[in-house]
């Protein structure tokens, strides 16, 4: 990293609010030559039982109990304390002295939130010190490659009040010549499809992350009217404009290991569910999968991946949520064939950076991810340009806490042309 080695002088935090209206964190760090950076932490709704603990105040009184004064208080005392005099710019000292103050497995006292915003926000300010963006910081020079939006245009699952059980129906453009040809291209998509539903009378409301979200008879009506809109846009299917989906098929998992949907009502074992993800995968062009399988059943991702992971990419979000322990044993136990990186899964930069390297250096896929409860802040595009990782997922053009990301990367975009 070239980040700048001025020392941290302060540490500020703020309980902001995110897209879903529910309280989060916001850090601020000052460095000894007044550079500063700020970052906000998101949160899911389909939270991982692996992920790193995001502390909340559990007071009824206050936001639904879902206030986060305490992971505030703890920026401000033991966790500025921990950092102050540190350079900003050695992200791993910082990290580290970050987590020994916390002294957890899964960062449940000082709470991964806390850590997360601080670790961030000492980026950013490194980085601020150093004159330069984020990205450029932390990007060795071989690996500037702007990602391929894995943009969601249909919610359904814990993301949309309607009767689709898929979380998420997603887009990616294929062969275009920059990140924006792939934005346009898929915003395109995005408004045919709007256009389409609203002449069915299928209503355009969205979901939590602007993907459209009407009532539809099945998953597979979804597909239909996806593959319909990008034919309206003027794209061929599968050339030009792929899909993926996102099942969350963690919210699925009931006791004795079936897979039930909550809305469809159906019900599979892991081999009826494979069988499933297999016909699907036979009748549309789907060149991702990701949480397929629940988050304990490597069983069933194990099968998923015989049979599938040749063909397509298989993500594992709930399953390794950004944790290199867990995603050693995918690697180890051909689990999966690719990652999502959500940086609160696990709690700080350095440990994100981590799972992406552990990935690449496998030839795993890598996907940067946001989360359902988003902020204003794009640090996310950052990230995934500084990590070449090639794919990200923000969500739909819809919603400016989506779209801060996208319009970061056409940014950044412009900053690489600019720099020759
Ligand atoms: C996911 C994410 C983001 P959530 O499951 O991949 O799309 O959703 O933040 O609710 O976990
Ligand atoms: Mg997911």
């Amino acid at each position: 990293m070239r980040l700048s080695s001025s020392k941290i002088r302060g540490v500020t935090a703020l309980e902001i609010l995110d897209s879903r209206g529910n309280p989060t964190l916001r850090a601020g760090v000052e460095l000894e030559d007044g550079s500063a950076g700020w970052a906000n932490v998101p949160s899911g709704a389909s939270t991982g039982a692996h992920e790193a603990h995001e502390l909340r105040d559990n007071d009824p009184a206050r936001y639904r109990g879902k206030g986060v004064r305490q992971a505030a208080e703890n920026v401000r005392g033991p966790l500025a304390a921990a950092v102050k005099g540190l350079p900003a710019g050695d992200c791993r000292r910082v990290d580290e002295a970050l987590r020994e103050a916390d002294g957890t497995k899964n960062k449940s006292r000082l709470g991964a939130n806390a850590l997360l915003a601080v670790s961030l926000a000492a980026a950013r300010a490194a980085a601020a010190s150093a004159g330069q963006p984020l990205w450029r910081c932390l990007c060795p020079e071989e690996k500037k490659i702007l990602p391929v939006p894995m943009m969601n245009i249909l919610n359904g699952g814990a993301h949309a009040a309607n009767n689709v059980d898929i979380q998420e129906f997603m887009i990616i453009p294929r062969g275009v010549p920059s990140f924006g040809e792939g934005l346009r291209r898929c915003a395109e998509v995005y408004h045919a499809l709007g256009a389409i539903l609203r002449e069915r009378g299928l209503g355009s409301g969205v979901g939590d992350e602007g993907g459209f979200a009407p009532d539809l008879s099945s998953d597979e009506e979804a597909l239909e009217l996806i593959l319909r809109a990008i034919g309206r846009a003027g794209y061929r299917p599968g050339d030009e404009v792929g899909l993926a989906l996102d099942a969350a098929a963690s919210e699925w998992m009931q006791e004795g290991g079936v897979y039930h949907t909550p809305k469809g009502g159906k019900v599979r074992t892991p081999e009826e569910l494979a069988e499933y993800w297999a016909g699907l995968a036979a009748q549309y062009p789907i060149l991702s999968l990701e949480d397929g399988m629940a988050e304990d059943d490597w069983q069933g991702w194990q099968l998923l991946t015989r049979r599938l992971g040749t063909r397509m990419q298989l993500v594992g979000d709930d399953l390794f949520v950004t944790n290199i322990r867990r995603l050693k044993r995918g690697l180890e136990e051909g689990a999966g064939n690719a990652i999502l990186i959500k940086p609160n899964q696990i709690g700080t930069l350095t440990e994100t950076l981590e799972a992406v390297s552990m990935a690449q250096e496998k030839g795993w896929g890598v996907v940067m991810s946001h989360r359902s409860g988003e902020t204003e802040d794009p640090i996310i595009a950052d990230l995934a340009v500084a990590t070449g990782c090639g794919q990200i997922k923000s969500g739909a053009p819809c919603r400016s806490e989506r779209t801060a990301k996208y319009n970061r990367l056409l940014e950044i975009e412009a900053e690489m042309a600019g720099m020759g």
